[in-house]
């Protein structure tokens, strides 16, 4: 078994997370901890400044950050996600989406430290936002996106549901093949982490 600490504020990540990299002979341990979230232009940024913070942890640490993209609303909330739900939750999105397309994703940037090395894995799955908030599973905006296929929001299906299509699952799952050793160069590479100006 591989050992892993991932850090974040978010029960909801940790339990997805977890079943993800299970497969995987990676046994995840939760660390509760408030990560600095500098205002930035991509996750990316965020994802790094996370892994900054979290130098002090020895071993695998793993961080991600994650944002609902809305085309019509010029991605917002994005890289703002966390904190605009904290505030308004759900009414002014609906409000602004109004006579708008509803296309929506999905982006999770997850980040891989030991020591000097970092490695970073992106994730995306595309779908709608809901006429209305539906279903009591999942966390943050799941009541509110319909994935591409799906007829229920990512609150109504269930946790292996979410798991086989999620932004989430999906850099994760990229995690997991690195540290089973099966990753491919382009994503070990540290140049892909520190690459500016492209949006995540
Ligand atoms: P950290 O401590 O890991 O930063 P967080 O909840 O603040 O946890 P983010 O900064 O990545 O996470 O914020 C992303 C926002 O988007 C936040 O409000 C989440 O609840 C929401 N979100 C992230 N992933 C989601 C998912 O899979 N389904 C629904 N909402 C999600």
């Amino acid at each position: 078994m591989i050992d892993v600490t991932f850090v974040s504020t978010n029960r909801g990540k940790y339990r997805e997370i977890r079943e993800v990299l299970l497969p995987y002979g990676v046994r995840v341990h939760w660390k509760r901890r408030t990560l600095p979230e500098p205002q930035a232009d991509d996750l990316e940024e965020v994802m790094n400044a996370k892994l900054d913070a979290v130098r002090d942890i020895p071993g695998y640490v793993l961080v991600e950050d994650s944002g609902l993209f809305i085309p019509a609303l010029r991605d917002f909330p994005g890289v703002y996600s966390a904190h605009f739900l904290r505030i308004w939750k759900f009414t002014p999105i609906f409000r602004l989406l109004k006579g708008r397309r509803r296309s929506a994703s999905f982006r999770t940037v997850a980040g891989l430290q030991n020591g000097p090395r970092r490695w970073a894995f992106r994730g995306e799955v595309h779908g709608k936002i809901a006429p209305r908030a539906a279903g009591r599973g999942g966390f943050g905006y799941d009541p509110i996106f319909i994935p591409d296929g799906w007829d229920k929001t990512f609150a109504e299906g269930t946790p292996d549901e979410k798991n086989a299509i999620s932004h989430r699952a999906r850099a994760v799952r990229r995690v997991g093949e690195q540290l089973a050793g099966r990753g491919s160069r382009l994503e070990s590479s540290n140049s892909v982490v520190r690459r500016k100006g492209r949006r995540a």
